[in-house]
């Protein structure tokens, strides 16, 4: 679940993640929670409802609780639940390319060294990006080949894509091609003609800032490559952190513009994230 005060000025997402199994009963829910937002934790509620959690049977992982020092909560002036703004990313490229790590980087903040080849993981996250929170639904997939054929069913019904690839490796950038064809196939036959944003990383950028030798892709090519695809390109690393934060909150907001009609005219402008 995800924590955060009222005025929701925790920290840079301004939500806390606490695992749910970390409170075995209510009170001491309260304590952790307190603990995590530097306050004392009195009552507690469903961030979407406005409606006071008394037992935490009524709290799923992926909800967002505000905690309060005993303050209570209005709920929205029309009786009804406000709507919470929640989008679906799809983190897409070749095998061992770092789409864990960067996931991880960003749910969790922590780096995982050793490659453990995913199948599938889904994570959320409540993210707060200029002022408005959202909820990101993001699904980790697997670069392996043998999943290949599941890649058409991981594009599907996403708000847009991050397709990754190393710098170090010339193969993972060339592997990518297929999704874009995808890309094509999957959104363009859409009967809303809806533009998928896609951000184009080019990962493990440590590595070759630290040896500019080990760099198989240049940088000129990575951007021409994402302006030719209409994709946002950007440089990160799961290790340093850098950028990372970086490729969400922009998916988002590119995610955002699109659901502003009056701007539709922009929304195919290409930028750069370094
Ligand atoms: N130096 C460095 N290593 C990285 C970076 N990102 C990932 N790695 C390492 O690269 C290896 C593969 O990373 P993963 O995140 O598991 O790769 P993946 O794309 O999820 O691979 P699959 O799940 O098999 O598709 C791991 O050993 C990571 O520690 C990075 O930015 N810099
Ligand atoms: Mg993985």
């Amino acid at each position: 679940m995800y924590l955060r005060t009222e005025s929701g000025t925790v920290g840079r997402d301004k939500s806390v993640y606490m695992d749910l199994k970390q409170s075995t009963d209510f009170k001491k829910f309260l304590k952790l929670s307190g603990k995590k937002l530097k306050m004392k934790a009195v009552k507690c509620y469903n961030a979407n409802t406005s409606q006071e959690i008394l037992n935490l049977d009524e709290v799923k992982a992926d909800d967002v609780v505000i905690i309060t020092s005993g303050k209570s909560i209005s709920p929205p002036a029309n009786g009804l639940n406000t709507s919470q703004e929640t989008m679906f990313v799809s983190v897409l490229g070749a095998g061992g390319v770092g789409k864990s790590a960067i996931t991880l980087r960003f749910v969790r903040d922590f780096f995982v060294n050793n490659w453990d080849p995913t199948i599938e993981d889904a994570y959320r996250k409540a993210v707060d990006v200029d002022n408005k929170l959202c909820i990101l639904d993001i699904l980790d997939t697997a670069g392996q080949d043998e999943f290949e054929s599941l890649r058409a069913q991981w594009m599907m019904d996403k708000d847009g894509y991050i397709l990754v690839y190393s710098m170090k490796s010339r193969t993972s950038f060339e592997e990518l091609t297929p999704f874009f064809k995808l890309h094509k196939q999957i959104n363009e036959s859409r009967s809303s003609e809806k533009h998928v944003p896609i951000i184009l990383v080019a990962n493990k950028k440590d590595i070759v800032d630290s040896d500019s030798k080990s760099r198989q892709v240049s940088q000129s090519e990575g951007m021409e490559f994402a302006a030719k695809h209409g994709a946002i390109y950007c440089e990160a690393s799961a290790v340093t952190g850098e950028n990372v934060v970086g490729i969400f909150e922009t998916f988002i907001r590119e995610v955002r513009k699109i659901n502003l009609p009056q701007k539709k005219d922009t929304i195919r402008q290409c930028c750069c994230i370094l």
